[in-house]
């Protein structure tokens, strides 16, 4: 006999709530203007459903407020730093902790201590602040993402994977001494939230150690990334989300982390290492950038929120329910023939702007257009990912063309509900049936630095 399938409900219930104002379409039209058509540059209090990033926009919880009043805000040596310090070496296992304001403090620091000028760091896909900080630091990234990651519909269950031939033939090419780390970003954003298997990340340190390169975890979904590969490979169906995780970051020298999306904060971050020297350097630099080392930019009560976070963000019934939001409406706009990043990632569903606009070229801006149209259609915040956001090549000066065209529909942790899911699949099937007249955008102002964050658009007569 067959089960009958039951449903499915968020593991928690709401004990305080936010109350979201719903606009006007006239109201909208006045605010994406007013925002030079950039999604970032619209005013939290004219967004309906805020999709633009899961970056410290997650519910905290009881347990987590609780420990915002046992801050202690010494200047230095703050228990909540030890607190913090122990979280991080029973589930990430790594033994020194150096925290930061976010995570691009963390990989400002890494970056400086161990980039020379003229030096090439490897990664499976560019991140924005990543690798401006490399760059910044020096050094040149270079992408060794396996192909199938730059396919938005390809199949392959760890799409996040390094290409080890890819990676050889970099080595190959400037000497692993001009190499000072690898990157992986577990999971990878801008390919999707695509995860990377355990196989690979086992096969790139084994690689790494025979040419003396370091390997730098990007954890900052590392917990995601355990979910899947628990979900997907073979011999982890039985092991522990912790379990899982602690065999990740075995396999690395060190991790940066942003706290504000797995770890289910609003702000921090944090450094951790192995390496007693490179520890202290990080120590000395992260006084200079950030703060002392026992607050590197924190309030205690953040270390403290953040320590407790990392305790819910391993519960097997936590991370089920998250993934499984964002399966949902991707599952559902599958369902309605809408093009997006497949399989489904971990934090965001990618709309694939180039499918969704084929009339348009890419450098009319199909993703940073059908972002600004969902906020006209629905008052839903969305996020660009495509060539606004991959900036420009900083040699030749010319936009970087990315094969990934994508609009970024990213759930914060424990925000919305299911209900909330249903009207942003309506709205985008909506949208979706009326592509055809979507008019392209030209770029009215470009900032130097990470431009899709102050970019502003014009929309083409
Ligand atoms: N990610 C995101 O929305 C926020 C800034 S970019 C719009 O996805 C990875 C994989 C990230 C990330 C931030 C950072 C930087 C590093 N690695 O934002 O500095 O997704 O805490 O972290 C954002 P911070």
């Amino acid at each position: 006999m067959s089960q009958k399938k039951r449903s499915w409900a968020e593991p928690y219930k709401i004990k305080t709530v936010e109350l979201l104002k719903m606009t006007t379409r006239e109201e909208r039209v006045r605010a994406l203007a007013e925002a030079g058509n950039n999604t970032f540059l619209i005013k939290s209090e004219d967004v309906y459903i805020d999709l633009l990033t899961d970056s410290g926009t997650n519910a905290m919880s009881d347990v987590q407020w609780a420990g915002m009043m046992i801050g202690d805000e010494a200047y230095a040596g703050s228990k909540n730093f030890y607190n913090l310090e122990e979280m991080v070496q029973k589930y990430y296992g790594y033994k020194y902790l150096v925290p930061t304001h976010q995570g691009r403090g963390a990989e400002n620091i890494i970056s400086q201590i161990l980039i020379k000028k003229g030096d090439y760091v490897p990664g499976n896909m560019y991140f924005t602040t990543t690798r401006l900080h490399q760059e910044l630091a020096g050094g040149s990234f270079v992408d060794v993402i396996i192909d199938e990651a730059h396919d938005s519909t390809h199949p392959h269950p760890f799409k996040g994977n390094v290409d080890l031939n890819k990676l050889d033939a970099l080595v190959k090419k400037v000497g692993a001494e001009k190499i000072p780390y690898i990157t992986i970003g577990v999971t990878v954003n801008m390919a999707g939230g695509q995860p990377v298997s355990m196989e690979n990340l086992r096969q790139v340190r084994k690689y790494c150690q025979q040419h003396k390169i370091r390997v730098v975890l990007d954890a900052t979904r590392a917990i995601e990334n355990a979910y899947f590969i628990k979900l997907r490979e073979n011999g982890y169906t039985d092991k522990t989300i912790p379990e899982i995780l602690r065999e990740m970051c075995s396999y690395s020298d060190a991790a940066t982390m942003s706290g504000k999306k797995d770890l289910l904060v609003n702000i921090g971050g944090f450094l951790a290492l192995n390496e007693w020297d490179v520890f202290e350097e990080a120590r000395n630099l992260v006084v200079v950038y950030e703060g002392l080392h026992t607050y590197g930019g924190l309030a205690g009560r953040d270390m403290e929120a953040m320590a407790r976070g990392i305790e819910e963000a391993v519960q097997y019934d936590h991370i089920k329910a998250r993934i499984g939001q964002v399966e949902y409406v991707g599952q559902r706009l599958i369902e309605l023939g809408v093009p997006i990043v497949q399989p489904v990632g971990g934090h965001a569903v990618f709309l694939d702007a180039k499918k969704f606009l084929p009339h348009l070229k890419q450098d009319q801006f199909p993703a940073q257009t059908l972002a600004a149209e969902l906020y006209l259609e629905s008052g839903i915040r969305a996020m660009e990912r495509g060539i606004v956001s991959a900036g420009r090549n900083k040699e030749t000066g010319d936009h970087y063309y990315p094969k990934l065209e994508l609009v970024r529909l990213t759930f914060p942790r424990r925000v919305y509900t299911q209900a909330h899911c249903d009207v942003l699949v309506e709205s985008i099937e909506s949208l979706y049936a009326r592509r055809n007249e979507i008019k392209g955008f030209k770029m009215t102002y470009e900032p130097k630095y990470l431009r899709f964050f102050q970019a502003r658009f014009e929309q083409l007569k």
